[in-house]
């Protein structure tokens, strides 16, 4: 997570030092992609920043072009869309290192929930670890390698150590159980280490180097993360298929732009995504079928935000 946070830190400094940047306008893609759920809810991510200069969540859906704006959350803050609600939505969620609160804004009723759960120096890792189809508060602590789960629903507390400093950790489910494992991978030997949050059972896998960004996410469609990087370096996304161990390569996105776990598509599946802090503009390279879509949206300074539906 260093070096998320280290972008992070780099992002906020650059929002404070050229606020005043008007938001770049919607445009919209004749070939969005346009599936959607029950004739109404849009099951592909949305694109999504926030921006840390002024706390405003930006979304343009997917489907629809539509766009939505919220203000939540203040610079130093740091975005953790998820459906802490349990309706299905992603919500809009900051947690905020300086006194450890988790701020929920619903995003359908604007119903909002906080509660303090952890501290300065915490990972904040959304996801739902205990399988009641909401998000919960989860933060990694690198200091101890503890992860501190309180379940958004019920309150209950769930603790487990499991990684180390240096280690960042990965909000992912490798079981296909709809549980988020405790996941970390270790930049100094490549290696992810996989700790079922249902049985304690425990998985490693070396993939990947230092340097390397880990992305959490499915992209084989299966239920189950995939072991995926994306190298800065050359901008090659390495892709383990965790329940056969085929591999897959994809060049897509250059040194500069930040990966995004996320399926702009609905089937499913992640697909190649970065967005470029240069210009602002999200590239999708759909990963069943090679379509790209590109999209501008945010801009220098802004936080893209992952997986928000
Ligand atoms: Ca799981
Ligand atoms: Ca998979
Ligand atoms: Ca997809």
């Amino acid at each position: 997570m260093r070096f998320r946070k280290s972008l992070s830190i780099v992002i906020a400094t650059l929002a404070s030092t050229l606020s005043g940047l008007s938001f770049s306008s919607h445009s919209a893609n004749a070939d969005s992609p346009s599936i959607v759920e029950a004739g109404t809810r849009a099951v592909q991510n949305d694109y999504v920043v926030w921006r840390p200069g002024n706390g405003v969540w930006y979304v343009s859906n997917s489907a629809t072009g539509s766009v939505t704006t919220r203000q939540w959350g203040i610079s130093g803050d740091i975005p953790v869309g998820g459906d802490y609600t349990g309706d299905g939505r992603s919500d809009f969620v900051v947690w905020r290192p300086s006194n450890g609160v988790w701020y929920v804004n619903d995003r359908i009723t604007g119903a909002v929930v906080t509660r303090q759960w952890g501290t300065a120096g915490d990972v904040p890792v959304g996801g739902d670890y205990t399988g009641d189809s909401a998000f919960d508060f989860v933060v990694w602590r690198p200091s101890n390698g503890f992860w501190y789960v309180n379940n958004r629903i019920s309150g209950g507390v769930t603790t487990q150590q499991w990684g180390t400093a240096g280690d960042v950790p990965v909000s992912a489910d490798f079981t296909g159980d709809g549980r988020k494992d405790f996941v970390v991978w270790r930049p100094s030997n490549g290696v992810w280490y996989v700790n079922d949050s249902a049985t304690g059972a425990v998985t490693t896998r070396q993939w990947g180097t230092a340097g390397d960004v880990p992305v959490g996410g499915d992209v084989t469609g299966d239920a189950r993360a995939d072991y995926t990087i994306w190298r800065p370096s050359n901008g090659v996304w390495y892709v383990v298929d965790t329940a056969t161990g085929a591999v897959r390569n994809q060049q897509w996105g250059t040194a500069g732009d930040v990966p995004v776990s996320a399926d702009f598509t609905g089937d499913g599946r992640n697909d190649f995504v970065v967005w470029r802090p240069g210009n602002g503009v999200w590239y999708v390279m759909d990963s069943a079928t090679g379509a790209v879509t590109t999209r501008q949206w945010g801009t220098a300074g802004d936080v893209p935000v992952a997986s928000f539906r």
